[in-house]
Order: structure tokens, then C-alpha cells, then sequence
């Protein structure tokens, strides 16, 4: 059920998104480059089933192709982030209008911080990451927001050194998660089968389940060995200028089943 989606929403790259938000010190990505990864990522998203939106470019806000940060989707309700990083809090409320024409109820944030890329789905409830982008206040807040629509939560350590949550994991299957060594040593998946992406490819958590499909970069070949070997069906897309920027495949949509109804 956590895996079923029809719908997706995107925002189409700025050709700002070359001074997007990173911490590496290595080249920048080009502007063509993440158009490009970006175009053949909508292109999967709707080969796996799910029909695809698409919103324009936002100039001012560079990391704004990164929909997944100011909000969290449900079937029929959204909840509008408040992104940790300066130069993306305001995104959310560029946003809001948006969700309004999608969704029956759109709830806000009051106060403290959140990312979406901190947030992971799992069939017991969702997980809140505390990181540089999400604090102790936001995700209480959120935590509760979560509760009035019926949906349990819990609030995990992002492991330092990490942007996001779910740039180390990835649920898989309801009862299987794709994780970094760091979170797989810590006791936050216990319970879970574990399946731990190899050191020379710890980008490769941030992998995507749709429907009957998990999404990884193409550039992590030990991990699409692993995930097969699981029996998932698994296919491969460039990451790899996206991932200049410290971003993954998560962070590039919002999705929901419109059947989904919460309380
Ligand atoms: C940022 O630092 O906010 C962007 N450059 C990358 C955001 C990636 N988002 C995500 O993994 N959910």
C-alpha cells in the first residue's frame, strides 16, 4: 500500500540550479545536465504508472526542483513544510497554491523546521529525521500535524554528516530497507531487513519504490546487484549532476495515491 502511487508532482529545474545548495567542493552541475536527468526521470515516473504534473521554473529559488522538501503528500491531504536552509523556506509558500487545487486539506507547519527529505514512509508510520534541515521543534509540531490525520511518527537521528534522512534509506519493501552502514548500525531499523549499500556506493540509498519498482542512479552497480538478488525489479537513472548538488531521486517529487484516505 505505501508503494502504490498514481500521481506525482514535479517543478521543472531553474537554470539557477546550478548555484543550488551542496556541500562538496568538487564541480558544479550544468544546467543542461540536471535538465536532462530531470526530463528522464518524469519520463520513468510515468512508465511506472504514475501521471505526472509539472510545475515551472522558480528563478529565485535555486534548489526548487527539490519538490520533496517544503511539503509531505497523503492521498487526499498535504501538509506545507518549513525547509531548514535559508534560501529554501520560502518555497513552501510558492507552493501552497498548488497543493490548495490538489488536495482537500492543506495543513501548515507552525514553527521549528522541517525537510521532506528527512521524513521516510514506512508501513508503522513515518520516521523524522533530526539533521541540520530539521530540528527538534519541528518535527514535534509535525508529529502532531501527522496525528490529526491518523498517521503515527517517530523522530530518529539523521546520522551526522548526512543532508537528509533519506539520503542514507530507503524502504523498500514494507519490511525491508536499502540503508547506509551508519543508519544500519544504529537501532533505527530494527525490526527491518537490512540491506546495506556498499561503501563506494552510499549514494545509492537514496533509491525510489514505485508500485512494483525501485528506482537507483545508474552509477552504483554493486547496489542494483544487491537489490535484484532480493528479487526487486530495479531500474537504473543518471543521477550524477543532480547529485552535485547533494540530491537524489527522492527529492524530486511529491507522490500520492489518490485512493489513499487518511482520518
Ligand atoms: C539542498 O541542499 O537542499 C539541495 N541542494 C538538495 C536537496 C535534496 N533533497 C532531498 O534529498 N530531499
Amino acid at each position: 500500500m505505501i508503494f502504490t502511487f498514481d500521481k506525482a508532482l514535479v517543478r521543472e529545474p531553474s537554470r539557477s540550479v546550478v548555484r543550488g545548495l551542496s556541500s562538496q567542493t568538487g564541480p558544479r552541475p550544468s544546467y543542461d545536465g540536471i535538465a536532462n536527468e530531470h526530463a528522464m526521470y518524469v519520463r520513468t515516473l510515468e512508465e511506472c504508472g504514475l501521471s505526472v504534473e509539472i510545475l515551472p521554473p522558480l528563478e529565485e529559488f535555486p534548489d526548487s526542483v527539490f519538490v520533496e522538501d517544503p511539503a509531505l503528500v497523503f492521498g487526499d491531504a498535504a501538509i506545507l513544510l518549513r525547509p531548514g536552509a535559508e534560501t529554501r523556506l520560502g518555497e513552501a509558500s510558492v507552493l501552497e497554491p498548488d497543493l490548495r487545487r490538489r488536495f482537500k486539506r492543506v495543513l501548515s507547519l507552525h514553527g521549528g523546521f522541517a525537510d521532506g527529505g528527512d521524513i521516510l514512509r514506512t508501513p508503522e508510520g513515518m520516521y523524522i529525521g533530526l539533521s541540520s534541515r530539521t530540528d527538534q521543534r519541528g518535527a514535534e509540531n509535525l508529529g502532531e500535524l501527522l496525528r490529526s490525520l491518523g498517521l503515527k511518527s517517530r523522530i530518529v537521528r539523521t546520522p551526522a554528516d548526512t543532508l537528509h534522512l533519506k539520503s542514507d534509506c530507503s524502504l523498500v519493501a514494507d519490511d525491508q530497507v536499502l540503508c547506509t552502514e551508519a543508519l544500519a548500525r544504529s537501532e533505527i531499523f530494527d525490526g527491518f531487513r537490512k540491506l546495506v549499500v556498499p561503501r563506494k556506493e552510499q549514494r545509492a540509498a537514496n533509491a525510489l519504490r514505485l508500485n512494483d519498482t525501485v528506482l537507483i542512479g545508474e552509477d552504483f552497480p554493486l547496489t542494483l546487484e544487491l537489490l535484484r538478488s532480493q528479487g526487486h525489479e530495479v531500474r537504473t537513472l543518471p543521477v550524477r549532476e543532480i547529485g552535485r548538488i547533494d540530491a537524489g531521486l527522492s527529492c524530486m517529487s511529491l507522490r500520492w495515491n489518490t485512493r489513499e484516505q487518511t482520518r
